[in-house]
């Protein structure tokens, strides 16, 4: 629970317990296996062919490290595209929802966490690491891509499990996403610190395993952060490609995020709101 949260649930405290959650991000959803939380996509929602064909996503959290994996057809530089600007499409960026609030309005609140991994993509911020404050942004336009999610579902791209297995329809990608821009990048934020790529066989170390689900990829793509850097609770996280020709969601819990130091000065904010965090955490 990083200090800013404090603020934020004292604001809110007294509308959130009258709230109910209209996203169901209080399920913890995914599926686990050997401590990784999967959410697996659609394998011909694709819009354009394999090359921009996500497949699955998963992440597993350790003491002090998240590691996250994406696997599908498009590797970690892209693919050569004459109608984008930069004539590559590749994958946007990565997103963690840790609000009650939908995609859209957690990113007009700048209250997302955001992972640039793909050096090489349209991300509007400079370089590679772990964000908060996000506010997302749609590189759709320069990348060939849907002007809207709507326009993406509208050309026949409507299939079970089209945002994974924990967003796995039509009506759940609007109710989160809504049916405008598809927000695949961020827009801006402020990093806070790196992240680690890893190989193959790292991952496989840490036990990752697409087969299982019969989801492995062309392409496996993996990085670790500190946890640290992050918050805990419930999250949602999810990433398109950049022109919006595929899309994956995960829903699952932080449950070991090491509290900040120094907290002492607001431990009777704590002592007040201890109720709400442990029903948060
Ligand atoms: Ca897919
Ligand atoms: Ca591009
Ligand atoms: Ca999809």
């Amino acid at each position: 629970m990083k200090l800013r949260n404090f603020a934020t649930l004292m604001a809110g405290a007294t509308a959130a317990l009258c709230l109910v959650s209209v996203t169901g991000q209080q399920a913890n959803a995914g599926t686990i296996y050997k401590d990784w939380n999967y959410g697996i996509d659609a394998f011909n929602d694709g819009s354009g062919g394999s090359g921009y064909e996500i497949k699955g996503i998963a992440i597993k959290e350790t003491s002090d490290s998240i590691f996250v994996a994406l696997t599908g057809g498009t590797s970690l530089t892209g693919t050569y595209a004459s109608g984008a600007a930069d004539k590559n499409i590749g994958w946007g960026d990565l997103f963690f929802n840790f609000t009650d609030k939908t995609f859209k309005a957690a990113s007009d609140a700048k209250s997302l966490f955001g992972i640039r991994f793909a050096a090489t993509n349209d991300s509007m911020v400079s370089s590679t690491g772990v964000y908060q404050n996000v506010q997302a942004a749609s590189v759709t336009a320069t990348n060939d891509g849907y002007s809207s999610l709507k326009q993406y579902y509208n050309s026949g791209w409507d299939r079970e499990n089209t945002q994974g297995t924990d967003l796995a329809t039509k009506t759940d990608a609007y109710a989160y996403f809504g049916e405008g821009s598809i927000l695949n990048v961020i827009g801006s934020g402020t990093k806070v610190g790196d992240i680690t790529m890893l190989t193959a066989s790292a991952l496989s170390t840490a036990g990752l395993d697409f087969a299982k689900f019969s989801a492995s990829g062309s392409q496996t793509i993996g990085f670790q952060f500190s946890k640290s850097l992050f918050e805990g609770g419930n999250y949602i996280a999810n990433t398109f490609i950049e022109c919006g020709n595929d899309g994956v969601v995960l829903k699952g819990n932080l449950k070991d995020v090491p509290e900040p130091s120094g907290i002492a000065g607001i431990a009777v904010v704590g002592l007040v709101l201890g109720g709400k965090l442990r029903k948060r955490r």
